[in-house]
């Protein structure tokens, strides 16, 4: 039998790992496959205009490139075997803030222990990226290995991963990690016993990179092994609690729930409050067009923000964008006594201004890329 859906992708990807995760759980069949034929190179790779993963084939030819996009695509075509958005529109909403945080608020960690252990990770990372096409792959594909692996390394900078801020970015992943070992000890999934779309976000970091590369995987496990046995639970088609003996699902939100949108409010929200500025203070552009001010590497400016002790500088991405206004979005269409129990939960802990954070100018996605709405 034909997988009715194509995911091209691989295990070392970030994003990959999202739209596999949610994939598998929700039992839609697939077949994944290395971005790396003849049929991606001639047919994908021209139509979605970079190279960029994941990328999902339908049967009937269609490409979808970015991961909500692909989540979205499948539950719009009732394709979810449970759904990855909660009905409970307070969750729905959390849920989202966490897709986000899982997207890109952790890129830095990731971006760090990937790249910045060589001798310890490049055996694993060179595989990772194209070495498993053995030693008789051809120099093209031997080329393009280390072509691809200088070009993610070359985003360290932009990521504002320096010898002055690798220390906070170190302590506060540890801090990280003890929040999301205090959670998954006792919960199986983020909100109970379901995954939802946050569940999925935060595998973009915390799988491909945190909990795979040697670095970062030995002080997952070693520290947060509940929080590592999760990351091997969301790449199972079963609930795979049966550790757990002791919990049982409550329509509770989980207490332990708290700490991370502290986390989040104390080391995200300023660096998305910096974003808008950034943004704010540009013409914005004509609709349709690419939201860039950098084609290449799809950036809108720079900008800095505290982050513990350190003062990071950064590039601003146009698709945190994109990802913010689904939260703020959202948030605008609740009921008024659902948003008013949001922040109320939301505003001790600091993050009540996210739900409100919107930009001058929105970006939305054409053609597999992000462009000015
Ligand atoms: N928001 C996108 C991000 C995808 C992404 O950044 N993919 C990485 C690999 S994990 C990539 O191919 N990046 C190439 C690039 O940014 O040029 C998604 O959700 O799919």
């Amino acid at each position: 039998m034909t997988a009715a859906l194509t995911l091209y992708g691989v295990k070392i990807s970030m994003f990959t790992g999202k739209a596999r995760s949610y994939l598998i759980k929700q039992g839609i069949p697939f077949t994944e496959v290395a971005p790396v034929s003849e049929h991606f190179n001639t047919v994908v790779l021209p139509q979605i205009g970079r190279r960029i993963i994941p990328v999902v084939e339908t049967e009937g030819g269609t490409l979808i490139q970015d991961t909500t996009d692909i989540i979205d695509y499948c539950e719009d075509k009732g394709l979810a075997k449970m759904s990855a958005y909660p009905d409970d529109a307070q969750r729905h909403l959390l849920s989202l803030i966490l897709e986000l945080f899982g997207d890109e608020g952790l890129l830095r960690p990731a971006m760090h222990y990937r790249w910045n252990f060589p001798e310890q990770t490049n055996g694993f990372i060179t595989h990772g990226f194209g070495g498993w096409q053995g030693p008789d792959a051809t120099d093209d594909a031997k080329a393009q290995i280390k072509k691809t692996m200088k070009k993610f390394n070359g985003f360290l900078p932009a990521l504002g991963v320096s010898p002055d801020t690798i220390p906070e970015v170190e302590r506060s992943f540890g801090e990280l990690l003890d929040i999301l070992e205090s959670h998954f000890v006792r919960t199986p999934y983020l909100f109970g016993d379901t995954p939802t779309i946050g569940d999925y976000g935060m595998m973009c970091s915390l799988y491909a990179h945190l909990a795979r590369d040697p670095v970062p995987s030995g002080l997952m496990k070693n520290r947060a092994p509940s929080l590592f046995r999760w990351t091997e639970r969301m790449n199972e088609a079963h609930s795979d609690y049966s550790d757990m003996p002791y919990y049982s699902p409550s329509d509770e939100l989980p207490e332990t729930l708290s700490a991370l949108f502290k986390y989040i409010a104390d080391y995200f929200l300023p660096e998305l409050q910096m974003n808008v500025e950034v943004i704010n203070a540009l013409p914005g552009g004509e609709s349709g067009t690419p939201a860039s001010i950098n084609p290449q590497m799809a950036v809108l400016g720079f900008g800095g923000f505290k982050h513990g002790d350190a003062t990071i500088q950064c590039a601003v991405r146009p698709i945190r964008f994109y990802m913010l206004q689904r939260v703020t979005d959202y948030f605008a269409s609740m009921k008024k006594d659902d948003q008013k129990a949001a922040l109320n939960y939301l505003e001790p802990l600091g993050l009540a201004p996210l739900v409100t954070l919107t930009a001058k100018h929105r970006v939305t996605r054409k053609d597999h890329t992000e462009v000015w709405a």
